[in-house]
């Protein structure tokens, strides 16, 4: 994976990414995974587990700008935010920048956050000592099949669908969090590279279709999730949410003062907008 001084994404059987490694920062495996931290070049940072690109300091604000905006500015009324995953505190910082009040992040791997804080602070900043964020290090499926809270907004960020990941793609899994959003609110997750993981989108839209009444997705192209488009999975009860008109998402962007270099009110409209070949795998 690391010959000749080059990481090899082990991902796909029959392509793959391959990015300079200058110099290894971290090397290990944890109880749970695999995690190589290393620096490269055009991308800064770079932080893999069970050798695939989970995040790296040059593209990372594409996606989480997209997974925390596109939701909470949709919903126009957050308080409460869920993150299922996302160890590294991409996520957890654009959440924060909203006027929540709570944002509680259950990750499975204590590790992935202590290597972010370590490694990656110009991805988590100083989120994780905000007084809003609540981290849990517990498994993530078990928390919403269990909790006694509810949340405007549920966030998965995970791995893809192998080993510790897997089970956040399950219709188990997607129903206990319907059973914690509060009515009207918004499920969001990271649902792969649409045309080279096709079946992730299918069947987790499949699901939400049986779940919630406004079963959809949106798209984000971030480079080092390469081969085209990544889906984002949307589902929620209340269809109003991805219906919004642009002068509503205008006036909500520019009350909420974001600093953004990827997600503005025009793309947050635009991501619902799927090329064909995605929507052919929403069925
Ligand atoms: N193919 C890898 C997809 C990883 C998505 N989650 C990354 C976590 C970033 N916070």
């Amino acid at each position: 994976m690391t010959a000749g001084g080059w990481f090899e994404e082990a991902i796909h059987a029959h392509a793959t990414q391959k990015l300079e490694i200058t110099q290894v920062l971290y090397s290990s495996d944890t109880e749970l995974q695999k995690i190589l931290i290393f620096e490269n070049p055009t991308f800064g940072r770079v932080m893999t587990l069970d050798g695939v690109v989970q995040v790296t300091e040059g593209d990372e604000f594409i996606y989480h700008e997209m997974m925390a905006h596109v939701p909470i500015l949709a919903h126009g009324a957050v308080r409460d935010v869920l993150i299922v995953g996302g160890g590294d505190g991409g996520l957890l910082e654009e959440v924060l920048k909203h006027p929540v009040a709570r944002a509680t992040m259950v990750e499975i791997d204590r590790g992935v956050l202590d290597l972010a804080r370590r490694y990656l602070p110009s991805i988590c900043k100083d989120a994780f000592d905000d007084p809003r964020a609540e981290l849990v290090i517990a498994d993530g499926a078990r928390h919403v099949a269990e909790t006694d809270a509810r949340y405007d907004v549920v966030l998965i960020d995970s791995t893809d669908p192998v080993g510790p990941g897997e089970v956040l793609f399950q219709r188990e899994f997607y129903a206990g969090c319907k059973r914690c959003l509060k009515p009207g609110g918004i499920l969001v997750t990271q649902n792969g590279v649409a045309f080279v993981q096709g079946e992730e989108l299918t069947s987790s839209w499949r699901h939400f279709d049986a779940l919630f009444a406004d079963p959809a997705a949106y798209a984000v192209a971030v480079p080092t999730y390469i081969w085209g488009f990544m889906a984002l999975g949307w589902a929620s009860d209340d269809p109003a949410h991805r219906r919004r008109p642009l002068a509503a998402i205008e006036e909500r962007y520019a009350a909420a003062e974001l600093d953004t270099r990827y997600y503005n009110p025009e793309i947050h409209l635009g991501a619902f907008a799927l090329p064909t070949y995605m929507k052919e795998l929403m069925r």
